[in-house]
């Protein structure tokens, strides 16, 4: 009895040892777990705009993207301000896969031009195509002398059951011909306030130190680490 009853004793304590590792394994998967909840996905189809935002965030937050989801889904953005159409990103994402997620809208607003393109800006002479949408925005600038203008991102935010939005802008003036060649959209025409060169004529690290995005995604990403 003795030795069946130090048999038991011996398997009690391996049994215990067992359920130790047991509970040390829920305990780091709880630990994973909570670092599951920064992984976000990011609204976009715009690779570009990713490689800004992952660069900018760092690597503490996993930023996946809709390719990563396997969504190709044209995510309607029908609003008539940046704040409307990111909501709807955000919405769409919620509503179809149940994600925490964050999509930005952005654009340039220019004063001559009442605002324009503004939420208008990816497609403003009816297509996609960048080189007809700043040849558009030079034309109906003309030689007109008011250049001024702003880039502005407003992302929105859906975590744990919540909806936030950050917002960023810069502003500076559209110049009357294209220079450099980095950055994507309107950069060639864009020269921020303090600076004699266009977003195009930067680097990419450059930008990102100062852009609308940038400041929006810092926001964002102070945000996300408090959580
Ligand atoms: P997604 O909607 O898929 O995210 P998008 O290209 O439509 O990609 P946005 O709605 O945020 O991106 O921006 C609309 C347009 O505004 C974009 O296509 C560019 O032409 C212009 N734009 C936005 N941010 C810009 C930037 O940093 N530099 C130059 N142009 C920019």
């Amino acid at each position: 009895m003795l030795i069946f009853g130090g048999v038991n004793s011996w398997k009690d304590s391996n049994i215990l040892q067992r359920e130790e590792h047991c509970q040390q394994r829920e305990r780091t998967n709880k630990k994973l777990n909570l670092k599951k909840m920064l992984e976000l996905v990011f609204a976009t189809n715009n690779a570009h705009k990713l490689e800004e935002v992952q660069a900018i965030v760092g690597s503490a937050f996993i930023i996946k993207s809709l390719n990563d989801i396997d969504c190709s889904d044209d995510i309607p953005e029908t609003g008539e301000t940046f704040e409307e159409n990111a909501k709807q990103k955000t919405d769409y994402l919620v509503n179809k896969y149940g994600l925490y997620c964050f999509g930005d809208d952005s654009g340039l607003e220019i004063d001559a031009l009442n605002g324009e393109p503004g939420v208008y800006s990816a497609r403003y002479s009816g297509s996609r195509d960048m080189e007809k949408n700043i040849d558009l925005v030079l034309q109906k600038l003309g030689d007109n002398t008011n250049r001024t203008a702003r880039f502005k991102t407003v992302i929105s935010l859906y975590l744990n059951e919540q909806q936030h939005f950050f917002e960023g802008s810069i502003e500076g003036k559209i110049i009357e011909e294209r220079r450099g060649i980095d950055g994507f959209g309107y950069d060639p025409i864009f020269i921020p306030n303090g600076y004699d060169r266009t977003f195009a004529e930067m680097t990419a690290a450059e930008k990102n130190s100062i852009s609308h995005r940038a400041i929006a995604v810092g926001k964002l990403a102070t945000y996300l680490k408090t959580k």
